[in-house]
């Protein structure tokens, strides 16, 4: 399998951070989507909507979404992360869903427009807003955390394999605190406690 990718992706990190998680061998290649790598005609040509991440499977089929990417692995190996039981899992989708709509656009948008001097105007206009929903969903996921150990309970699943990708790393640029989330900032420490964990820097 070749995941395409970029280093500092939250996004893509959900996908290594899982295949860790399952011991799978995966291949990286990576892009700088700063300047405009994955806007190609070839990267376009292997994926339409010409954005990161993009797994190719060995039978050449290619899956792009993170967390569309992260179900295909887990239904796949069957794994203990996407328990089969229908009432849980729409609990996982349900984090999955949560996270594309509530969490990414206000965390990882913001920590992108900070670190990566992609500040305009419009975006000046827009970032107290996005705080604010950011923030919201920090406490949110806080809330949650303080009743049990991981996202759907007290087993790890594929909710906390997403959206640890964008929480441990909210700080970065600035716009949010995670000292205002303890029982966010002990989950984050539970996860990096994990044999299989690796960080978001590693290739
Ligand atoms: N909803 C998509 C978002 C993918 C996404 O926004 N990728 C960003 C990096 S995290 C990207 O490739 N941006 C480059 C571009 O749009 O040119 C997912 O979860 O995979």
């Amino acid at each position: 399998m070749v995941l395409h990718d970029f280093l500092p992706s939250g996004n893509g990190y959900k996908i290594r951070l899982l295949c860790a998680c399952l011991g799978l061998n995966v291949t990286l290649k990576e892009y700088d989507i700063t300047k405009g790598e994955t806007r190609t005609e070839a990267f376009l040509a292997l994926s339409p909507n010409g954005k990161i991440p993009v797994l190719e499977l060995d039978n050449g089929d290619v899956l792009s979404e993170s967390n569309a990417i992260l179900l295909y692995l887990a239904e796949q190996h069957a794994s203990l992360l996407l328990p089969t039981d229908l009432i849980t899992k729409a609990t996982i989708y349900k984090w999955l869903f949560w996270e594309q709509y509530s969490h990414e656009p206000n965390i990882a948008a913001v920590r992108f427009w900070l670190t990566h001097n992609a500040m305009n105007e419009l975006k000046e206009q827009m970032l107290p807003d996005r705080v604010q929903q950011g923030n919201a969903a920090l406490q949110l996921m806080d809330d949650t955390l303080k009743k049990q150990t991981f996202l759907i309970g007290d087993i790890i699943s594929l909710a906390d394999i997403c959206l640890f990708a964008y929480t441990h790393v909210a700080e970065e640029g600035g716009a949010y605190q995670l000292s205002d989330f303890p029982n966010i900032q002990r989950w984050i420490k539970t996860i990096e406690s994990q044999d299989w964990f690796i960080p978001i820097t590693q290739r």
